[in-house]
Parts: C-alpha cells; sequence; structure tokens
C-alpha cells in the first residue's frame, strides 16, 4: 500500500519561505503521497507554491459547525472550496491546549467529511499512560471515541511522549500499537478498517524514518519538526519509497 508523508507545520512557517520550501519537493516522490498542513494563512499560498506538484495541502483543525457565529474558528467547507485536501483533527495540542474531547473530534470528523475533506484523526497515550500500561485500553477508548461511524479517513498514533521530545518509542511497541489500532478499526468499520492508512507521529526525523516505516502497519508518517525543512522532509519521504 502507498505510504503517506504528511507534514504538521503547527504554528510554524513564513510566507516568506513558501517558494524556498516547495522548490526541492515540487517532483514529488515516487510511490508516496505527500501531504504539508500548514497555518491556516499558508494553505492558499501553498497551494499556489505547489500548483502542478504532486504535493496535497491540508489544515490542522476546522469547526465543527459548517457557518455562523464562531469568531476565531475556521469551516471546513472553506478549507475545501480553497483547495484543502485533508485536516488534522484531534492532534494531542488540540486535546491539551483547546480541551477537545473525543466526541467533539468525531463531529468535526463528520463535518470535515461532509465537506469533502479527508480526516486525519489523531491518537496516542501519555507517559503516565504508558508506563501503567494502559496505551492500548486508552488508545483504543479514543478511537472508539473519535472515529464516527462509516469513517473513510487516516488515523495517527502519536504517543504524546513522544511529541517535539526526540525520544520515540521501540519498534516493538509501535508494532504492536499499530495491530491493537488496526484490530480496533476492523472491529469499528469491518472492511474499511481493514486498508485505512495508520500513520505513525512523534520525533519522526531523517535518521529514525527508515525504521518505522517498516514496521507492519505503519502506513507513513506524521512529522512535526522535521517538516518544516524540505531536506529533512524528501529525506523521510525517501525512506518510505
Ligand atoms: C507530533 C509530530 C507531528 P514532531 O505532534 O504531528 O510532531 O514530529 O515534532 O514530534
Amino acid at each position: 500500500m502507498r505510504q503517506m508523508i504528511a507534514g504538521n507545520w503547527k504554528m510554524n512557517g513564513t510566507l516568506a519561505g513558501l517558494a524556498g520550501f516547495a522548490a526541492p519537493l515540487a517532483a514529488g516522490v515516487d510511490g508516496v503521497d505527500l501531504l504539508i498542513c500548514p497555518p491556516f494563512p499558508l494553505i492558499g499560498p501553498m497551494i499556489a507554491a505547489f500548483a502542478g506538484a504532486p504535493v496535497a495541502v491540508g489544515a490542522q483543525d476546522c469547526a465543527v459547525e459548517v457557518a455562523g457565529a464562531h469568531t476565531g474558528d475556521v469551516s471546513a467547507p472553506l478549507l475545501a472550496e480553497i483547495g484543502a485536501s485533508h485536516v488534522i483533527l484531534g492532534h494531542s495540542e488540540r486535546r491539551a491546549d483547546h480541551g477537545e474531547r473525543s466526541a467533539l473530534v468525531r463531529d468535526k470528523a463528520r463535518t470535515a467529511t461532509a465537506a469533502g475533506l479527508i480526516p486525519i484523526i489523531c491518537v496516542g497515550e501519555t507517559l503516565a499512560e504508558r508506563e501503567s500500561g494502559e496505551a492500548e485500553t486508552v488508545v483504543r477508548a479514543q478511537l472508539a471515541g473519535s472515529v464516527p461511524d462509516g469513517f473513510a479517513g487516516l488515523i495517527a498514533y502519536e504517543p504524546v511522549w513522544a511529541i517535539g521530545t526526540g525520544k520515540t518509542p521501540t519498534v516493538a511497541d509501535v508494532a504492536a500499537m499499530h495491530a491493537s489500532i488496526r484490530a480496533s478499526l476492523k472491529k469499528q468499520l469491518g472492511d474499511a478498517g481493514t486498508a485505512m492508512l495508520i500513520l505513525y507521529g512523534g520525533s519522526v526525523k531523517p535518521a529514525n524514518a527508515a525504521e518505522l516505516l517498516a514496521i507492519p502497519e505503519v502506513g507513513g508518517a506524521l512529522i512535526g519538526g522535521a517538516s518544516l525543512e524540505a531536506d529533512d522532509f524528501l529525506a523521510i519521504a525517501q525512506a518510505a519509497q
């Protein structure tokens, strides 16, 4: 199955830097799907910077409502209208910083899908949950609460303690968690859960990408810090080939 290499720029990047970022990626990477999710104001300009290139552009969140009096929110239909293809939902930074619960993530996934966006639903345990042996239970509960019936997007497994810390779980731990997520998706979604891509995220960089991307059931990567430099992002994508 084709892997997806997705960048999550978080609250980073500048308009001035877009052309320099896009140029080395313009040819794409054979056999790999590429996606970058910059901050909202850069989505349109990034789509223009990648015009004609096999690189999709997505958002890092969307509102659960489609329009109305929701100051500061951005609607899924507007994101689709300007050309965004995907939307990250339920990232642990949204769950922690903005109090997003799984039920809201599920409802946002429904809104996004109805607007024509492909949701990437994030799940992952904290260090305390891993150390107490509850990681798989926590992630199963997040999936049960966040993934709507009939879901047709992607899942990203991001252990919270591995995000931006330079720490990554062992290959065996990633393999076990991805197998557990696959089992949950099959149970929840039937056949649709069999082929759904499950990305790994959390301190992915060129030096560890090949090892992580070779793990069974790892369908690609969601990359934060190492997606900000085109050369690093390209090296990770090449490791997926
Ligand atoms: C996890 C990841 C991107 P980083 O949040 O979603 O960030 O690669 O910086 O750990």
